[in-house]
């Protein structure tokens, strides 16, 4: 068939090789000033699928120089305008779409079906978005005052540094330039190294629209081009995604030259059932919270998952069948609906973990625990539930970042609560109840930005997402992120008084 998995495969690895070698810089894409790369896998079949150069200082100067250049008529250019050209950037992404889902399913091991395509569809939302905002970027003036006329100027902040993971790597490049080049910065981003294709691949779509120098990627390794891209001086903001330890280093970047930082950092986020819950939405809430779709590689996964004694049996059994009922197999496969996990390093780490699991007294593993039958190559690992785990444990306080999840039984509320809040972390929390004060009372008493009551939500372009305690600081999305996050203000003080 045209449209076998055989031929998708084919079609994006010929789409990776093309990619190869390359940068976006400048107002096209074009091979980089090294000649250094490291290779980019099939993490579906362990296959090396491309390469892409390991930018130092050259490239990351010569990426910043475009953007700075750039930067001088994009944020002199009215407002609506560059939001118009926003709109007709995302127009004519939505053109390329399913070829974008595509190879970034190729690369992330992510499913097509339940992941990528709905990816590509919210990058999309999100350039729209933020393209009709760009005309709400106001100041404020002041109370009227005889004589004198006070008001503020939000203005754009320079050329916008941005460094995102490989879970969702296109959500999370929308999610930052987006808001970024409409408040008319201009940025230059870092994919991760596991995922740069399809980053690459919407950056060169992006030149056919926005003017050179605008919209800039890079590729490199995190500690040289990553390092180096927060460092340059010229570069005044960055938006960083990705572990809590390197967003602490970025923070250290930032303060050498005092800029701001976003920083959208890790989650182990609480999942709570109390006893009156609706059972069966309770049940599908966990699913939707384990983030299958991107085998749990999700910052706000609900990964502790807590239920209440009285109704924790049939919880369970509902999630387990639905846990076995998920398809895994190829993440281009249309069947699909569960991938793999996106490299050796992670799939190591998961087992880890699992491990450790193991080793733990008293801990049990429900499900999962190994490879899923017949898929013995690529990085695919069955969805595991463990229980019993003590909340001290390692494997119930770090992010493991895979299809992993620990159970627990509760009988008491405060206490549940105060475990909930016992983390480093405080990114996203939920609660499944039909008792509203018990609602109310954990919305105000969970530490956690993100905070959902009886469902599992995902990202949407005017809603603000972000994290506090070691989950990061600033927020996303939204109007009012954009404006906090990626402009200053200047006050301006005018004495209008004829004397
Ligand atoms: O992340 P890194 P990794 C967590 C998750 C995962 C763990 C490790 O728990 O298991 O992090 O994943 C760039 N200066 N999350 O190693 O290292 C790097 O090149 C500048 C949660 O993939 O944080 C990549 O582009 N940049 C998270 C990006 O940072 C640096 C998503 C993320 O890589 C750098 C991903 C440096 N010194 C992982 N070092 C979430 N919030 O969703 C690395 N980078």
């Amino acid at each position: 068939a045209i449209d076998s998995l055989e031929a998708r495969i084919g079609a994006q690895t010929t789409e990776a090789r093309r990619l190869s070698g390359q940068i976006v810089c400048g107002g096209g894409l074009r091979k980089a000033l090294t000649t250094a790369q490291f290779d980019i896998e099939n993490p579906a079949t362990e296959e090396i699928i491309g390469s892409a150069p390991r930018c130092g200082i050259e490239d990351v100067n010569s990426a910043v120089d475009a953007a700075s250049l750039a930067f001088r008529s994009w944020s002199a250019t009215p407002a609506r305008e560059r939001g118009a050209l926003l709109m007709r950037a995302a127009d004519h992404l939505d053109g390329f779409r399913e070829d974008i889902a595509r190879l970034s399913s190729l690369e992330t091991g992510n499913a097509l079906p339940t992941q990528s395509r709905n990816e590509a569809g919210t990058m999309v939302d999100i350039l729209r978005y933020f393209g009709g905002l760009a005309g709400e970027i106001n100041g404020q003036t002041y109370p009227p005052d005889p004589g004198r006329l006070l008001y503020t100027r939000r203005e754009a902040l320079g050329v916008v540094g941005a460094i995102i993971p490989w879970n969702a790597p296109l959500m999370q490049l929308a999610s930052k330039i987006a808001p970024a080049l409409a408040a008319g910065n201009t940025v230059v981003l870092k994919p991760a190294e596991q995922a740069p294709l399809a980053v690459l691949r919407v950056f060169e779509l992006l030149q056919a629209v926005l003017p050179p120098g605008v919209a800039n990627a890079i590729t490199g390794l995190g500690e040289e081009a990553g390092r180096l891209l927060c460092q340059h001086p010229a570069v005044r903001k960055i938006s960083f995604t990705g572990s809590s330890a390197v967003g602490a280093m970025i923070m250290h970047y930032a303060a050498d030259k005092i800029v701001p930082v976003t920083a959208e950092l890790g989650g182990k986020n609480p999942n709570i059932v109390l006893a009156d819950a609706n059972i069966d939405r309770a049940a599908r809430g966990i699913l939707q919270g384990l983030r299958l779709q991107r085998q749990g590689q999700s910052c706000s996964a609900g990964t502790r998952i807590y239920i209440h004694d009285a109704i924790y049996d049939a919880v369970i059994e509902r999630v387990l069948a639905g846990i076995t009922s998920f398809r895994v197999g190829n993440p281009l496969d249309e069947a699909t609906q569960v991938g793999c996990i996106v490299s050796r390093k992670q799939f190591d780490r998961v087992e880890r973990y699992i491990e450790m699991a193991r080793q733990t007294p008293g801990a049990r593993i429900l499900c999962g625990g190994q490879r899923p039958e017949g898929l013995d190559k690529g990085y695919y690992y069955s969805t595991t539930l463990i229980e019993g785990v003590p909340a001290s444990s390692p494997v119930c306080r770090d992010e493991i970042f895979g299809p992993v999840a620990t159970v627990s039984r509760f009988t008491d509320f405060e206490t549940v609560l105060q475990e909930a809040n016992d983390t480093p972390y405080g990114l996203a929390a939920t609660i499944f109840t039909e008792n509203l004060p018990a609602a109310f009372d954990f919305v105000s008493r969970i530490d956690a930005g993100f905070v959902q009551v009886n469902q599992f939500a995902v990202a949407e372009a005017n809603i603000e997402y972000g994290g506090t305690k070691m989950s990061g600081m600033g927020r996303e999305l939204s109007l009012a992120s954009m404006i906090q996050h990626f402009t200053w203000s200047k006050t301006v003080i005018v004495n209008t008084s004829a004397a």
